[in-house]
């Protein structure tokens, strides 16, 4: 027998002897997509003529060479990065990653015709796609405003582009036969001290519920709103803010997506996801990890994911979650970036996958807290790494440290050569 397939055996049989059937968890995590953003792999600048980050109060660290240029280096990238993860996932966009063929185009004129060849190529890949308007790096998002702005004539503009970009996210629903969830996303807010909490808040709902009209069936696209507790430069007042869009959300029906960094540092959103829950029907997750601040670091399996994944797995929440990475590190190698996260992710939902439930709700049901923390902790040494080493080795992609000699290759090879 293969050494890892050895490694397995034992491991389902310490696994079995607390209720949980690994195959069942290995299927389960097979079935689970999680959508790899495409901004790690060129430090969210797009590929409009002038691409900069104004307006958006987002801040990429880091000069690693390699960044992807244009559109097909940056799918080369992400084939890379997804070659070494077991599953099968989606990837999402922002509208400015549209391809024009070297013409301006508008952001509120932008059609499914510039996202064709992404479309072609995730058909091609199997996979599915996710779409962002983007509401910053942009003239008319300068000042910090665009659906909450007090001129009319840019609030218009900016609700022009969030429809455009539903019409693009439901052509690529209907092109791949797979929900493309749509996420708002403003940077809105102030530097300092508002005077006018209210207004601004006012016109941003106003101006959503215009972006929203059409109703567009949800086998195509699902619509996310994502909310924020301060960015460089809207330190103050952001007007899209937790409340506003829990509100928003539960009033509208819309999918509420929930950023881990977008909280207070020690709030943690795995114990939000019961709670919106009950109300609303999805939630989106934008998995990131902040370090003191909503820095945007890679995902690692830390004590915050395992909470994450462990909220959705023991609520059976899988079918209205959507899992999704949102983060940009400019100082590694980015492929490997993708690759350590999206390959964390999954770890975390196996560990989740592997919990012995039936056990652990006996002690707790029983008031047995003591032996519910003791079973907690002894989890965390059970060898779910030999589970997730068969499962990489079923899936076909490298076993353990492996994968990062393929990177090493990829950045001699071809991103040395940027
Ligand atoms: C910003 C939000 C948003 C962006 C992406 C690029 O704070 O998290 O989701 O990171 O849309
Ligand atoms: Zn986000």
């Amino acid at each position: 027998m293969h050494p890892i397939e050895q490694a397995y055996e034992y491991a389902r049989e310490r696994y079995a002897a607390l209720g949980v059937d690994t195959e069942t968890a290995l299927e389960t995590l097979t079935g689970v997509p999680i959508s790899m953003h495409c901004w790690q792999g060129d430090d969210v600048t797009g590929y409009e003529a002038a691409g900069d980050m104004a307006g958006s109060g987002l801040a990429v660290t880091g000069g690693h060479p390699g960044r992807a240029r244009t559109a097909d280096e940056l799918r080369a990238d992400i084939e890379q990065a997804l070659h070494l993860v077991p599953g099968s996932h989606r990837v999402n966009l922002h509208a400015i990653y549209a391809e024009t063929g070297g013409v301006k185009v508008e952001r509120d004129v932008l059609a499914p015709e510039h996202f064709a060849r992404w479309i072609d190529w995730a058909k091609a890949q199997g996979l599915g796609l996710d779409f962002n308007p983007t509401f910053f790096a942009h003239p008319l998002a300068a000042d910090g405003l665009t659906l909450s702005h007090p001129d009319a004539g840019i609030r218009a503009f900016w609700v022009r582009h969030g429809q455009a970009c539903r019409t693009i996210g439901a052509a690529m629903g209907q092109a791949l036969g797979t929900p493309c969830v749509v996420n708002v996303w403003i940077p809105d807010g102030m530097k300092d001290l508002p005077a006018d909490r209210l207004a601004p808040r006012l016109r941003l709902r106003d101006a959503l519920d215009t972006v929203f009209t059409d109703e567009l069936p949800r086998t195509l696209l699902i619509d996310a709103v994502e909310s924020k507790l301060f960015g460089i430069g809207s330190e103050s007042y952001v007007v899209g803010s937790h409340e506003f869009y829990m509100g928003y959300a539960m009033a509208k029906k819309k999918c509420l997506c929930l950023d881990s960094g977008h909280f207070h540092p020690t709030e943690s959103i795995a114990d939000k996801i019961s709670a919106v829950l009950l109300y609303l029907d999805e939630v989106l997750l934008h998995v990131s990890r902040g370090i003191r601040w909503d820095s945007d670091h890679v995902v690692i399996l830390s004590d915050e994911l395992r909470a994450l994944a462990e909220e959705i797995i023991r609520g059976g929440f899988l079918p209205r979650m959507h899992i999704g990475l949102d983060y940009f590190d400019a100082s590694i190698n980015r492929v490997a970036a993708w690759t350590i996260g999206m390959r964390s992710m999954a770890k975390a939902l196996l560990i989740a996958l592997l919990e012995p439930r039936a056990e652990l709700l006996a002690y707790e049901n029983a008031g047995d807290y003591a032996g519910r923390l003791a079973l907690l902790e002894e989890c965390k040494t059970l060898p779910f790494g030999a589970v997730w080493d068969a499962y990489c080795l079923r899936h076909d992609v490298p076993v353990g440290p492996a994968w990062y000699a393929e990177v090493q290759g990829y950045e001699r090879e071809v991103l040395a050569a940027r």
